[in-house]
């Protein structure tokens, strides 16, 4: 079969493939990087790829040939977690939160979430695209091809689906492929304070809806100590079920509610964010198809403690790295830096880091058969580096390393 590109001499080609694991390894180290490599790509997928000289046989029908110099090449990366649809902004917020004052505090006095559900609520449809568009214009230059997106600054059965109908007129409209989650409980707004009942049933009364329009894919609750209670968060999550919706958590992100524990039995996909995690969360995802979907921009940009990435890892759970790109939290869009984040903070070691935000990160939106590795039949996205080795993209921090980022087989940046 004829390749329509061949990208040749790749300094590392991680090719983010699973091998069995090595002695000395982490349980996340098992990851492949070819020296001197090539990848062939037909159409929109991965058609072959291998070290060393690329085959002649190859060569002879190709139409275009890309000399990558020597350079790192990844597979397209993945944000795993984020509330890409959003009015405004919280910088308002800034000194306070600066200067101590607590996350939870200022939602409890109708700030955080509840200020961008304000200004959520009051733009159109089409002022929520385009700051959409924009973000991920930017996210697509640092190398992330595929982004999962809440909803939840609604909270209103009309406004939560409009977040909806933003993802998916963002599939269409930009290049980016949205992994769209329904968040209706991302908090309590004001008016349903003393009937968090009423408002639970609202958010759940919407499942039909979104399940006929095919409007989500995930279900997530924020399960948080003044917020959604772990046993609120159950009933939610098994009517969610119900509907078809895949589930993934808010866990144990700034209190233990034995949040880690509940998206093992019920089989979540993910469990996010993790802070507060106690060894026996530790101990339910361990062996566990569940991914641990950490966010350490957010711990940094809280100035919290991190996640115990190490110990969970030497435990054999399966990490994913995500920014939890927010107004609030984490109100960045630079993958790249919560990965330099993880290699500092989280003492991560850079395979590790590598298979979080490829493999693991499409584990946890289920769509590790199509892409989070460079394989013959997954999906062409994949990104060239400015950089000779993995190492130096981790070490060097706070800049943009992407040379090229491709999607389905298309040059889609260019530095
Ligand atoms: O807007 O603060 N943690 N939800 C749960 C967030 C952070 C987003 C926000
Ligand atoms: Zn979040």
């Amino acid at each position: 079969m004829n390749a329509d590109l061949i990208v040749y001499n790749i300094g590392q080609l991680v090719t983010g493939r699973e091998l069995s694991l090595k002695d000395g390894e982490s349980s996340m180290e098992n990851i492949e990087i070819l020296e001197n490599g090539y990848i062939a790509i037909s159409g929109n997928e991965i058609m072959a790829f291998g070290a060393g000289e690329v085959p002649s046989k190859l060569v002879k029908f190709t139409t275009k040939l890309l000399d990558a110099e020597g350079c790192v090449v990844t597979p397209g990366l993945i944000d795993s977690h984020t509330h890409l649809v959003h009015g405004g902004s919280r910088e308002n917020e800034f000194l306070d939160k600066i200067q101590g004052v607590p996350y939870l505090d200022i939602l409890e006095r109708g700030g955080g979430i509840l200020s961008t559900v304000k200004a959520t609520r009051e733009a159109t449809e089409d002022e929520l695209l385009d700051k959409a568009k924009k973000t991920l214009r930017t996210m697509l230059s640092l190398g992330v091809t595929t982004v999962e997106s809440k909803s939840g600054y609604g909270l209103d059965s009309e406004i939560e689906l409009k977040q909806l109908k933003v993802n998916e007129r963002l599939n269409h409209e930009q290049e980016i492929e949205i992994v769209s989650t329904f968040m209706g409980a991302h908090a309590v707004p004001k008016e349903y304070e003393n009937n968090r009942e009423e408002f639970i049933k609202k958010m759940l009364d919407l499942l039909p809806i979104i399940k006929e329009r095919k409007l989500a894919e995930f279900f997530d609750v924020f399960c948080e100590k003044g917020v959604f209670t772990t046993e609120e968060s159950k009933k939610m999550f098994k009517e969610a079920k119900k509907y078809g919706l895949k589930l993934r958590i808010h866990a144990d992100e700034i209190e233990n509610t034995k949040g880690a524990e509940l998206a093992k039995e019920l089989h979540m996909y993910s469990a996010d964010h993790l802070m507060a995690i106690s060894d026996e969360g530790i101990k339910a995802l361990k062996n566990s198809k569940v991914i641990a979907n950490l966010l350490p921009g957010t711990s940094f940009s809280l100035g919290k403690e991190y996640a115990p990435a190490r110990k969970m890892i030497d435990n054999g759970v399966q990490v994913a790295l995500s920014t939890d790109y927010n107004p609030g939290s984490c109100p960045t869009e630079n993958l790249q830096l919560i990965m330099q984040i993880a290699a500092l903070k989280l003492k991560m070691r850079p395979k590790e880091i590598l298979k979080a935000v490829t493999l693991n990160a499409a584990r946890s939106i289920g769509r590790e058969k199509k892409i989070g590795s460079i394989e013959e039949g997954k999906k062409a996205d994949f990104v060239i580096f400015d950089a000779k080795n993995i190492e130096y993209i981790l070490y060097r921090f706070g800049v943009n390393h992407t040379k090229q980022v491709f999607k389905n087989g298309c040059l889609v940046y260019k530095k």
